[in-house]
């Protein structure tokens, strides 16, 4: 399988994430990248490449123009505000009984207007970094359009928490969601995007929420104990023409491999039944049994076992990083769902 990768990752480092109480290093970090990267090479995946550049047009299919001008201008109105030494975290939303209809102009109104919450940090290199991480998914889904059995984009930052207007979640650009709107664009009439990292996609539930023209599905944490906690229940179908085009399978803490695959399995029965001609994967391995901020107990072999179940679907495929953070292992993970894709693909 086709790899697309850049280093331009690397400018999205920044120094602190807001984690029970107390600000850490970043769990979504650059080695995390590189850990797969170095997998990817030792298993001889296949080819790697680098990204082309497809502009902006198949990143304002899918997000507002006034979030994208912010996401490029914050940084620098923020660092020039007298006492704001850090990076860019917002301490105020429009939440319940607030105007969320006005955005202020204060960048750290412009902030909290814009976030859906308080451990992603913007600094300087973060617009690049996510810009380019929405150039290599469109890369690998040239590739697929043009006839690749399937391709892998080693996005980095992840995308399923962002929506049309709100970051959050160590997501900015909704990686996934440009993809499947890039196969949209280019004449498919049906799409579906799979997402099996740990967390509700959040953001891709919301941006297709009223379409019938991609289905999402989704197993993960129950919102009851798992971020993003205010998206992901199992009641939440679709409405309008996408009625019926949403699928979550909410899983309690502790949950292990069979009744997470039993979950995955209706999951793609659904995505056959709908008639999907292109898949999107939001590859997460946040579901492993040692993730720092998770609670499903998948084991490395595990990953094998699904990548096989996903081509199974038989389907032009493209996987696209999301989350994973017990990085010594994020690499045999990823990887172990691409190879098990390659060995069951036909
Ligand atoms: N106590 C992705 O996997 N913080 N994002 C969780 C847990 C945010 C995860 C706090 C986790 C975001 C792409
Ligand atoms: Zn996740």
């Amino acid at each position: 399988m086709l790899t697309v990768h850049s280093e331009d990752h690397q400018q999205h480092d920044s120094k602190y994430e807001l984690y029970g109480g107390i600000m850490v290093p970043p769990h979504e970090m650059p080695r995390r990248v590189d850990m797969v990267l170095n997998r990817v090479k030792s298993e001889n995946l296949g080819d790697i490449v680098g990204p082309d550049d497809f502009g902006m047009g198949p990143i304002e299919r899918i997000h507002d123009a006034a979030f994208l001008t912010f996401l490029q201008t914050v940084w620098d109105e923020w660092r020039t505000i007298e006492g704001y030494e850090g990076e860019v975290i917002p301490t105020i939303w429009p939440s319940r009984r607030l105007n969320a209809t006005r955005m202020p102009d204060f960048p750290e109104g412009k902030a909290g207007y814009y976030a859906l919450s308080a451990e992603t940090s913007i600094n300087a290199g973060t617009w690049k970094a996510a810009y380019t991480s929405a150039q290599v998914a469109l890369t690998a889904q040239k590739a697929v359009a043009d006839g690749a059995r399937a391709a892998f984009g080693l996005c980095r930052p992840p995308g399923h928490h962002a929506a049309a207007d709100m970051y959050g979640g160590y997501c900015f650009l909704n990686n996934a969601a440009i993809t499947a709107q890039a196969f949209i664009d280019q004449g498919a009439s049906k799409v579906a995007v799979l997402d099996p990292d740990f967390h509700h996609g959040n953001g891709t539930q919301s941006i297709f929420y009223e379409r019938g023209d991609v289905f999402f599905a989704s197993v993960h944490g129950d919102p009851n104990d798992a971020f993003p906690h205010f998206l992901g229940w199992a009641d939440e179908t679709g409405v309008g023409e996408g009625a019926g085009c949403n699928a979550n399978y909410p899983l309690p803490p502790g949950a292990g491999f069979e009744e997470w695959f039993a979950a995955f399995e209706d999951g793609c029965r659904k995505i056959t039944e709908f008639g999907a001609e292109a898949l999107v994967v939001s590859l997460g391995v946040d579901t492993y049994k040692d993730d720092p901020i998770s609670f499903f107990k998948l084991d490395s072999p595990d990953y094998v076992t699904y990548g096989k179940r996903i081509a199974e679907m038989g389907l032009p495929t493209v996987f696209v990083m999301e989350g994973g953070y017990a990085v010594e292992e994020i690499g045999v993970n990823a990887v172990n769902v691409l190879s098990g894709f390659d060995a069951a693909a036909v």
